[in-house]
């Protein structure tokens, strides 16, 4: 549990899904987050339609969510897991379609390199439908050279409100 003494750390959270009712599994999962102990909502992107990428099946729903958390990193990645369960997530093959994804993109300035977690995460630079939204609520965190890089993905943004 996080203790009280713990400092909080910023951290940015990617979203994601492309079964079922997509925009409302991603709202559950940011009420979710914003409760976890020691958790507190920041900012949230707005939401975005996106072609799968590497990936087969319907269009995505994306996000990207920032937290200030006591929460150490390791701790994070279970409660998100845990958040994705209870979406009725199944992993049948890798990039399969999915209810709910939830990536640590970025735990304050920390790099992990550990079996269960890398962060920065580390496929976040090829991906619009990461980088997008991520400089939408964090622009010095995405330089316009890495938004360029991906600049062919399509991805659409939607602006009605969403949580
Ligand atoms: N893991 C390691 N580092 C992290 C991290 N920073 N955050 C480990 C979260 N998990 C991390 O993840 C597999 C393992 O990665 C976990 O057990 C954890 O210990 P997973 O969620 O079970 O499987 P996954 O989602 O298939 O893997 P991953 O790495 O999240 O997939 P990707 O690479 O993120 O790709 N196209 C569009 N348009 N939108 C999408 O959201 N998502 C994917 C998934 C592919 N194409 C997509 C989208
Ligand atoms: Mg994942």
């Amino acid at each position: 549990m996080a203790g009280a003494e713990r400092t909080e750390v910023l951290a940015y959270l990617a979203l994601g899904a492309n079964l079922g009712d997509a925009r409302a599994s991603l709202r559950g999962a940011t009420l979710g987050i914003a409760a976890l102990p020691g958790t507190r909502l920041v900012a949230t992107s707005s939401l975005y339609r996106t072609a799968p990428l590497d990936a087969t099946g319907p269009d995505y729903l994306n996000a990207v969510i920032a937290v200030a958390t006591r929460l150490n990193a390791p701790e994070l990645l279970v409660r998100l897991q845990q958040i994705e369960g209870q979406a009725g997530r199944e992993r049948p093959y890798r990039n399969a379609p999915r209810t709910l994804d939830l990536d640590i993109l970025l735990y304050g300035d920390a790099s992990i390199s550990s079996t269960a977690l890398q962060v920065p995460h580390p496929r976040m630079a090829q991906r619009a439908f990461v980088l997008v939204p991520l400089a939408e609520i964090a622009p010095a965190r995405v330089s316009p050279a890495q938004i360029l890089e991906v600049a062919g993905q399509v991805i659409e943004r939607l602006a009605a409100p969403w949580h």
